[in-house]
């Protein structure tokens, strides 16, 4: 398999954490096609687009490679692969925290207390060369799979894994105790690729829907009435894309204002252009958003 100048290539993964967020957002950006069962290689009707559903572990070597043009795969994998990739952008899905964690009862309580420890970890690599940065002389244990078993089959005094809900750890009677990084999917490229004009240009393409969708799931649109004395003080706490739309009404001394609010401070947001007079407060959500 080598790429051509023809169509792009996408490698995502097949089946596990990743798989149905990655269709979902191919989806999302207007993207037709249909997957069957057992299929490993899916055209896209609408764009010069191939989809490629594999092992998340072999998608960094395919990009790197220039097997694949593009890969949706978590940074995760791409460290432990120790490819060369062009990271071009996060995709605000499959977040997890790489963490060192130990049984409730350990006497391991902070990172120096590791050396001269067994630590068992899937992620040998990532692993080695946090501890050689850190100066930790501590043996690593290579598991594959339930790592969180490992101290209580006394394989390893710590594991070193990765967590979202946190239930595995404490379902096994552990806690973290150090945070090496944060991971969560990325789209990732090659120079090789970016360096093809028409494979750049619909790259460039695919990558603004994506923003387009990713700016629409982290906002909402507003829309308010207010007295028109109020107008200065409501722009100042609305952070919308630019400025936000005032539009008079029939009611005197009146207007209707619409705008953008990030959904992490929307609450806030709310409270306060309330207190300045705000009301009939519409919200809604947004499709897609194209700056
Ligand atoms: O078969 P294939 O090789 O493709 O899949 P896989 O089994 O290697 O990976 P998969 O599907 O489990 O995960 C794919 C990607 O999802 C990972 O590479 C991460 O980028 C991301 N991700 C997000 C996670 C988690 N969250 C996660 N919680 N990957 C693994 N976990 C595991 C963790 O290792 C631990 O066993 O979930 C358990 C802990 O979860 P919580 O929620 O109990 O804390
Ligand atoms: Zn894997």
């Amino acid at each position: 398999m080598q790429t051509n100048n023809e169509n792009l290539k996408i490698a995502i993964q097949k089946s596990g954490r990743l798989s149905q967020a990655s269709l979902n957002l191919l989806k999302n950006i207007g993207l037709n096609f249909e997957i069957f069962e057992r299929s490993l290689f899916v055209k896209c009707e609408n764009f010069p687009l191939e989809i490629i559903l594999v092992r998340d572990d072999d998608i960094p070597e395919m990009v790197q490679d220039f097997v694949v043009d593009l890969g949706i795969v978590g940074d995760n994998v791409i460290i432990e692969s120790s490819s060369e990739v062009v990271d071009l952008m996060s995709l605000d899905f499959g977040k997890c925290r790489f963490v060192i964690a130990v049984t409730n009862e350990s006497r391991i309580k902070k990172l120096f207390d590791l050396n001269g420890k067994k630590i068992a970890t899937s992620y040998i690599a990532t692993l080695r060369s946090f501890f050689e940065i850190n100066k930790i002389k501590a043996e690593i244990i290579p598991i594959k799979g339930a790592v969180e078993v490992a101290p209580s089959l006394s394989m390893a005094d710590a594991i070193a894994d990765f967590t979202s809900t946190g239930s595995t750890l404490r379902a096994h009677d552990m806690k973290e105790i150090y945070e090496i990084y944060k991971s969560e999917a990325k789209l990732i490229s090659n120079p090789k690729t970016l360096k093809i004009k028409e494979k750049k240009n619909y790259i460039d393409k695919l990558k603004m829907r994506i923003e387009g969708v990713l700016y629409a799931k982290k906002n909402k649109y507003i829309m308010m009435n207010a007295p028109e004395k109020s107008v200065a003080q409501i722009v100042k706490i609305l952070p919308g894309v630019d400025s936000p739309t005032v539009v008079p009404l029939n009611k005197k001394g009146m207007v209707a204002i619409h705008s953008v609010v990030p959904e992490n401070i929307f609450w806030k947001v709310i409270e306060n252009l309330k207190a300045v007079g705000a009301s009939g407060i519409l919200v809604s959500p947004i499709e897609k958003m194209i700056m």
